[in-house]
């Protein structure tokens, strides 16, 4: 049953147990489970019941780690099952986490969707820097810059890009898009960013919405 994948699933990242994580993962994909709706219905509810834990102090570092490494693993495991498409829509996406950060699943949720989705694109990692996101921008000819932040001290350097682009007179020249738990439509407008996604599938409709598609 399905559901039963899914409680699986958020049993395994709660408990942050890798191997078991990988096994459900496989399994939800074998009986045909969409990969997509195997993330948003199990692994990423389980790592935010992680985060909640976390919060009120029932769960410590060591335990986060762990649950992580389960999530980590797990959504490799089903990123690797997205299906890439074969038809190139004509964009060109450049995306990082932002400096001083180093969550990075959802980001790399974001990627696979998108390449899954046709664009091309280049995935700086994260802990990225401001200069580093606009030199690649160059070299790579991205029509967009996409930024993850998962906390709220490291936000700011999403308005550090937004003000750099405007300095260097590259604002007109990117598209600037902004992500992760924390950022909101609000952030978004505040720092003059073109666009924000709630998650990795309204990630990709709006950059298809912002290059005209
Ligand atoms: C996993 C995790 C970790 C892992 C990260 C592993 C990794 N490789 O990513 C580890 C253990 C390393 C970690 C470390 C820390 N963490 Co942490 N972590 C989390 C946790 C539990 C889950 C994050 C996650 O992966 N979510 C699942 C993914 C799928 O969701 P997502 O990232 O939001 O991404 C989706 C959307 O936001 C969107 N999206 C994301 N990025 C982008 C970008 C673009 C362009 C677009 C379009 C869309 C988009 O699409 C994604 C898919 O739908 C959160 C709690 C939470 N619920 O967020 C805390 C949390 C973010 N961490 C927190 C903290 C405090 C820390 C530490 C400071 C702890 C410490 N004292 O050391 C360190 C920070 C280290 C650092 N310098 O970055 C706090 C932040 C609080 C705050 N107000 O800022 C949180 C909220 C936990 C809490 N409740 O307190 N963490």
């Amino acid at each position: 049953m399905t559901s039963e994948i899914y409680e699986a699933a958020i049993d395994a990242i709660v408990k942050g147990d890798v191997a078991l994580a990988a096994q459900i993962a496989k399994k939800g994909l074998s009986e045909g489970i969409d990969p997509l709706e195997l993330l948003n219905q199990g692994f990423i509810p389980g790592i935010n019941k992680v985060g909640d834990l976390f919060d009120v102090g029932t769960l410590f570092i060591p335990e986060l780690i762990v649950s992580a490494s389960a999530m980590q693993n797990a959504a490799e495991i089903i990123n690797d099952a997205i299906p890439e498409n074969d038809r190139r829509v004509q964009g060109r996406f450049l995306i990082g986490t932002v400096q001083g950060d180093v969550h990075d699943i959802g980001k790399t949720i974001v990627v696979s969707l998108l390449k899954a989705s046709g664009f091309e694109v280049k995935d700086l990692g994260r802990d990225v820097s401001t200069d580093r996101f606009i030199k690649e921008a160059d070299d790579f000819k991205a029509d967009i810059i996409g930024t993850s932040s998962l906390l709220t001290t490291t936000m700011p350097a999403q308005k550090m890009l937004e003000d750099e682009l405007r300095k260097a007179g590259l604002k007109e020249r990117y598209k600037t898009m902004v992500g992760g738990a924390p950022v909101t439509q609000r952030w978004a407008k505040k720092i003059g960013a073109d666009a924000c996604a709630e998650s990795a599938a309204a990630g990709v409709r709006l950059a298809k919405e912002l290059i005209g598609l």
